[in-house]
């Protein structure tokens, strides 16, 4: 595996880094390189489409981005790299999570952002769709994957009432 990082997770505020770093901590588990930066679409534009311009040079596959409000940081991303660009929409204390979730998952055609699931789920599933992307050309991180596949249902089926 690459030394240098593969996955950046972008979040908009550190008020969003008790959802992302599930993200974080997931990565880390299948030891995947990452990293993770707060930057704002709009507190901070020049510095995220900086970071984003120069995230494949540096060696990077995947973007996630975790915005909320007017969750505009996926959208913005995708727009400045060809790289996939995975967007969490973050819940909003005023809307709980629709505003976000709209904002990041509707974009006009010809930009994609891959929407996942409003906060932890989306934190979580964003770092595993990270994995099954990167594990398209990596087989040892795909045997990672099913290993994980097959202890989510063992621990599931181990269940009692
Ligand atoms: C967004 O605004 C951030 O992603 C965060 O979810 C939301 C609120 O940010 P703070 O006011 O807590 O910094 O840009």
């Amino acid at each position: 595996m690459a030394a240098g990082p593969l996955v950046g997770i972008l979040m908009g505020s550190k008020s969003d880094w008790e959802v992302m770093r599930q993200a974080d901590e997931l990565l880390t588990s299948f030891a995947v390189p990452h990293e993770c930066r707060v930057l704002s679409a709009h507190r901070t534009p020049h510095e995220t489409a900086e970071y984003v311009s120069q995230a494949e040079t540096r060696g990077l596959e995947v973007i996630i981005a975790a915005a909320g409000g007017a969750a505009h940081l996926a959208g913005v991303c995708a727009a400045h790299t060809l790289l996939p660009v995975l967007g969490v929409p973050m819940e909003s204390a005023s809307l709980k999570g629709m505003d976000s979730l709209l904002s990041t998952v509707q974009m006009p055609a010809g930009i994609p952002v891959g929407t996942l699931a409003i906060g932890p789920a989306g934190a979580r599933n964003a770092a595993l769709l990270s994995v099954a992307i990167l594990a398209n050309s990596r087989p040892e991180l795909r045997e990672k994957l099913r290993r994980f596949r097959s202890d989510q249902r063992d621990k599931i089926l181990r269940e009692t009432l």
